[in-house]
């Protein structure tokens, strides 16, 4: 049987505890390479004076980790410059926060050189080596200079950015030309694969066939993956003792008003700054109604080293107050905005009471908050989805009430409808949606990429020199 290796920028290995704060992205890879003794490579978060190149082994949650510690200068310059200052703000169609630097180049290049070269003598001749998203663009081509043939996939968790925007990223061709080393490319939606066809078409003059694509002599398989839940785990967190205990702890303080909930990193992505607007619309033009809602938003901090990161945080936070000063009263606030992270089975009872989840990213390239909202719904009276229509999870849930996260009316709208939706339609709704969350689930998505890899070997007069 064929080994795999799992290449990401962080390793998050699966914890004993099912309803621990593990993703289920971590619990279905960590099942996959349970299966076949794999392994999973990446930083081991930490920070060095130096980088050595010592690769720690470990066994964790059944599980084998390869660990490499990063020097400061390189977190600096390649996780929270090109990765985070550049690459993933200008993919989320923001060049006016993307920021250009050839120290970030270098020190990009730099650590995909180092991953390149401790991870090679892990490899073993049958392998197959799955590389996760933007951070290890270059990977392949690194592997390939150092002789490895095994087939190796790469799969984008964010947008595919449209080909005008893309081409302000000084050496774009030389950056994204180097996915032309793998075997095969997947995204999360046809969206992003469509953008991604476009790119090539218009720069290097690419053939697009049946789920493949040929440019500068090479062909590479395509596909899109649309990444899902554990969809079983998280319906049944949604009814632990831990969930249990959280809504009892709500129940209190909530007094028989309707909650609507938000859960997001902190990110400008996420279009927190917009839905905070849109909700104070909803509060000024429904008087009547106001005080018997409140909107709960958790949004615990990330990337906190990075200026636009800062700037969103003050953002949120002048604005939750200007809302809450303008609103509240002596016994009921508005908008509870948390800047803290709960364990995954507190959040999964926290998605259950509430009546309305609130899911408005700018841009997206799937959102996974949106699936859980729906996985944690009571079957008898669940609650109603208001998703962005720019998220790519949008494509798959069209049941949800879905809206322009850029229009304040739209989400105002949209919370008033959600609140007042009659059981039977709520049912209906989350019936639609919850079909979708179950079958394309978490595992659907990693056994439907790990199998196109392994059947991606191409005729060799089409392989990448070695
Ligand atoms: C990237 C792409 C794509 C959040 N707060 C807490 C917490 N979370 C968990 C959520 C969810 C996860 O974090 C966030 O996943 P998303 O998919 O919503 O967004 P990104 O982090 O931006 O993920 C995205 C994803 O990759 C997978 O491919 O869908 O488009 O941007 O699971 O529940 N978890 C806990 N406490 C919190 O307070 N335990």
């Amino acid at each position: 049987m064929t080994r795999l290796i799992v290449v990401s920028n962080r390793v998050t290995p699966p914890t004993a505890d099912a309803t621990g704060s593990q993703g289920g992205l971590a619990v279905a890879i960590g099942e996959a390479l349970r299966e076949n003794g794999g392994v999973w490579f990446g930083w081991s978060g930490q920070r060095v004076p130096e980088f050595t190149g010592q690769v720690n082994l470990q066994r964790a949650g059944g599980v084998t980790t390869a660990t490499v510690d990063l020097e400061e200068q390189d977190v600096d310059e390649y996780y929270n410059g090109y990765a985070n200052k550049t690459l993933w703000p200008l993919f989320h169609y923001r060049i006016d926060l993307t920021e250009y630097d050839r120290s970030f180049d270098a020190g990009y290049a730099r650590v995909n050189q180092r991953f390149a070269d401790t991870l090679l003598p892990i490899i073993q001749p049958d392998d197959i080596i799955w590389v996760h998203d933007y951070h290890l663009i270059p990977l392949a081509r690194e592997l390939r200079a150092r002789g490895v043939t095994n087939r190796i996939g790469f799969f984008l968790h964010i947008p595919w950015p449209p080909m005008r925007l893309l081409a302000t990223l000084p050496r774009h061709k030389e950056l994204v030309s180097g996915l032309f080393d793998y075997d095969l490319v997947g995204f999360q939606t046809h969206e992003w694969l469509e953008a991604f066809c476009d790119y090539f078409q218009r720069e290097a003059d690419a053939e697009v066939g049946d789920g493949v694509m040929s440019a500068f002599g090479r062909t590479v398989r395509i596909g899109a993956f649309p990444i899902g839940i554990d969809a079983g785990a998280f319906k049944e967190a949604a009814k632990s003792a831990e969930a249990l205990a959280a809504r009892e702890r709500m129940r209190e303080s909530i007094a028989g008003r309707q909650m609507i909930v938000g859960v997001d990193r902190l990110d400008y992505s996420k279009g927190l700054e917009e839905r905070f607007l849109g909700y104070e619309r909803f509060l000024a033009d429904n008087p009547e109604r106001c005080q018997e809602v409140f909107l709960l938003q958790i949004a615990p901090p990330t990337r906190s080293e990075i200026g636009s990161y800062q700037e969103i945080r003050n953002k949120l936070d002048a604005l939750s107050g200007r809302i809450n000063g303008a609103y509240a009263e002596v016994d009921w606030v508005p908008l509870r905005y948390v800047n803290r992270g709960y364990p995954r089975a507190v959040l999964a009872g926290i998605y259950r009471t509430a009546r309305l989840g609130l899911v408005t990213p700018l841009r997206d390239g799937m959102n996974l908050v949106a699936k859980e909202y729906v996985a944690a719904q009571d079957p008898a009276d669940p609650g109603v989805l208001v998703l962005s229509q720019f998220a790519g999870a949008a494509l798959q849930m069209p049941e949800a009430l879905l809206v322009n996260p850029f229009s304040q009316e739209e989400i105002a709208e949209a919370i008033a409808e959600g609140l007042g939706m009659r059981k039977a339609e709520r049912i209906r709704r989350w019936e639609a949606l919850m079909h979708n969350v179950e079958s394309c689930d978490v595992r659907r998505w990693r056994d439907d990429f790990v199998a196109a890899l392994e059947a991606a070997r191409l005729p060799v007069a089409m392989r990448p020199p070695a």
